[in-house]
């Protein structure tokens, strides 16, 4: 079977892009970028059927995943017999080091400067993160900096705390690549480490910020192949199924069926339903939702961060017609 092509539908100033890039960076994974515009609209999603509204989307072969949750582990699945995948090194607390860097993101949220929190951006993410919406932010700013210095304490003093250069050890690992891409964002792309009075440089954190660096020479952020919207949506529709096991859909409390038509929706947005994703359901188990489109395109998502709710008949029906 050909390879399957990897398609990035992102941005590279978003740091959960970051996560996705630099497992690829690690693993020697040739990959192609479909740049996406900062604020929506985003067309090129929207053609291709995806309505989803966070980035990073990734697409293997006809195979698109909504969430790092579930294109990580897609890579390292399809991948495995990669080189760079086989020398991965992995870890029982990977997942506890994913949802540490996922909270930290967080508060990230919560201490974006004024350069970064202007009014296009605080209007644009208005319907999916909350604490930017709230008339105290710059108030509480100071106090969400001393939270979020807790978390590189954490880092400093616990994950790095061995002589080890990495966290995983001696070669960089999942563990390393799911703490580093928000202190990379917070501390080198929007420099907070150089700004007066924040305590967060090397005087403060130096194994933090050796740690950065050494992990920058294995992960350059280089600019990979840029593609067009329309280049990417042909490449997508043209290829096959990355995944090649069943699917199918198990028990479960929502009470859908397959072939059901749903709408899949985030859980930690700030409006709910806010740019659900619809399709019919094709797969679901502990781990993932998978819906198909009108156009083949098959859209994956986490269990975690995501609700499923049953389009009624009469609008499903008038969906598919659409659709197909
Ligand atoms: N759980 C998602 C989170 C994605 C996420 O929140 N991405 C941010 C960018 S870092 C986003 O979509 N921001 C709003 C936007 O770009 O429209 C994942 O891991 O992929």
């Amino acid at each position: 079977m050909a390879v399957p092509e990897i398609i990035l539908f992102d941005y590279q100033y978003a740091p959960n892009a970051q996560r996705a890039r630099n497992l690829l960076n690690l693993c020697n994974i040739p990959y192609k970028i479909c740049e996406q515009p900062f604020v929506q609209p985003r067309p090129i999603l929207q053609d291709l059927g995806i309505t989803y509204r966070r980035i990073p989307v990734n697409s293997i072969g006809k195979d698109v995943y909504c969430d790092n949750r579930v294109f990580l582990p897609a890579i390292l699945d399809l991948f495995k017999d990669e080189p760079g995948v086989k020398a991965l090194v992995r870890g029982k607390a990977d997942y506890a080091y994913e949802a540490f860097g996922y909270r930290m993101f967080w508060v990230l949220l919560d201490i974006l400067p004024d350069t970064v929190f202007n009014e296009v951006m605080v209007k644009d993410r208005a319907d999916l993160f909350g604490g930017m919406g709230r008339e105290d932010y710059r108030e509480t700013r100071p106090s969400n900096i001393e939270a979020f210095k807790e978390f590189l304490d954490i880092i400093e003093n616990e994950f790095l705390a061995g002589d080890e250069p990495f966290i995983a050890g001696e070669k960089p690992g999942i563990a390393d690549l799911q703490v580093v891409w928000i202190p990379k964002f917070a501390l080198e792309t929007i420099a907070y480490s150089s700004m007066d009075g924040q305590g967060m440089g090397a005087a403060s954190y130096p194994k933090l910020h050796a740690w950065l660096k050494r992990f920058e020479d294995h992960t350059p952020e280089n600019e990979r192949e840029k593609i067009s919207g329309e280049e990417a949506s042909r490449r997508v529709l043209a290829q096959s199924y990355a995944e090649t096991r069943s699917l199918g859909v198990e028990a479960n409390l929502e009470g859908v069926c397959e072939g059901d038509v749903v709408d899949v929706v985030t859980t930690d947005d700030t409006r709910p339903g806010n740019m659900a994703q619809r399709g019919r359901l094709v797969g679901l188990d502990r781990r993932e939702i998978v819906v198909v489109l009108g156009n083949g395109g098959r859209v994956h998502f986490s269990r975690i961060g995501y609700a499923i709710k049953k389009v009624a008949e009469k609008e499903a029906e008038e969906w598919l017609e659409r659709q197909w």
